[in-house]
């Protein structure tokens, strides 16, 4: 199937002229189409969801259906999460191959970062996460799917890491030893979130600084995208993983690691961020453990892409041979930061 069969499914002002892949995510297909009316061109997302990350990708879409139109219900900035629908209604396309596509406006004028070095633009994406997390926070989280289940179990990844050890197929043990070793060493944080009780809540579980796209006009609040995760989780995922992104001094693939630590400013600016507008629903639990999470979530992440460099790369896109093992190295110097 062409990309134009694809598109030609989906209500779009006018032909596709023009497509580029956006290559950034780390999972998923994704490109920019531009379709022309008359004289007026508009741009358009084009995914696939990544089907060997989640094995059922329309639960996917319904957890993202129902969560759009609940935020909808209580918000007026709707346009900001909406769905270009399909010419027979449906709201995302499956084809025979289990692949599933879905369409979403472009927003024109706006900006995405791998790193920021600035605490104002730290403070408004922190305020955006805190607020999605606080608009979901009457509906049941068991409305939702659990669409990659532990997703953020942080004590599953740390074991998964020890059976890549154990296994070694591809033969990378030996240049990963030492990386191996300091998660061992670091075991004790691993069960800080998972076994403390925390209430379970709908949370965006991807917030890494580029899943915000901040409008070039300062005026108009960031919009939080990618909302392939949105699950039932624990709120401190989100922040724990929102400073390990947005709060490192470098991105999250930089080799230099004399340039990778955690910025104390940004942090601070984070933290306020979240609490202007989540402070009001965290529970004093909650509150109490906001300063770890970065901690447990970047070891995690460190975990997850030394288990897939161990395992030959099959679940993050890598840009070449030892990607994964730059990213595990890079995490673990932030974390020697925290
Ligand atoms: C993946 O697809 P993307 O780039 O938004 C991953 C996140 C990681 C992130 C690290 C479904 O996110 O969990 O934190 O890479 N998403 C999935 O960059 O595994
Ligand atoms: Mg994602």
């Amino acid at each position: 199937m062409t990309l134009q069969d694809i598109t030609s499914r989906f209500i779009l002002p006018g032909p596709v002229v023009y497509h580029e892949e956006i290559a950034t995510g780390l999972i998923n297909t994704t490109f920019a189409i531009t379709c022309r009316s008359g004289k007026t061109e508009t741009r358009f997302i084009l995914q696939s969801i990544n089907s060997a990350v989640f094995p059922e990708p329309e639960k996917v879409m319904e957890n993202i259906f129902h969560v759009i139109g609940h935020i909808g219900t209580r918000d007026s900035h709707t346009e900001q999460l909406c769905l270009i629908p399909l010419l027979d209604g449906r709201s995302w396309l499956k084809l025979p191959d289990n692949t599933v596509w879905r369409c979403y406006p472009f927003h024109e004028n706006t900006e995405t970062f791998e790193k920021i070095n600035s605490p104002q633009l730290a403070y408004r994406a922190a305020a955006a996460f805190g607020h999605f997390q606080a608009r979901l926070a009457d509906l049941d989280p068991s409305t939702l799917h659990e669409t990659i289940p532990k997703f953020h179990h942080t004590p599953t990844y740390y074991a998964k890491l020890l059976a890549a050890v154990e296994k070694n197929p591809v033969e990378r043990l030996a240049g990963a030893q030492a990386e191996v070793d300091f998660i061992i060493s670091q075991k004790n944080l691993t069960t800080l979130l998972t076994d403390a009780g925390l209430p379970q809540r709908i949370t965006h579980n991807d917030t890494k600084i580029s899943n915000i796209l901040f409008p070039t006009n300062p005026n108009l609040p960031p919009i939080v995208i990618d909302l392939d995760t949105v699950m039932p989780g624990l709120a401190l995922f989100d922040f724990g993983d929102l400073v390990r992104s947005a709060a490192s001094s470098a991105a999250e693939d930089e080799q230099d690691l004399s340039k990778v630590y955690v910025d104390e400013n940004l942090r601070k600016a984070l933290t306020e961020g979240y609490l202007s507008t989540a402070g009001d629903f965290l529970t004093p639990e909650e509150l109490k453990l906001l300063p770890v999470a970065p901690k447990v979530i970047t070891l995690e992440l460190a975990s997850r892409f030394l288990t897939d460099h161990l395992l030959g790369d099959t679940y993050f896109k890598t840009k070449y041979p030892g990607h994964n093992l730059v990213r595990a190295r890079n995490q673990l110097a932030l974390l020697k930061s925290m």
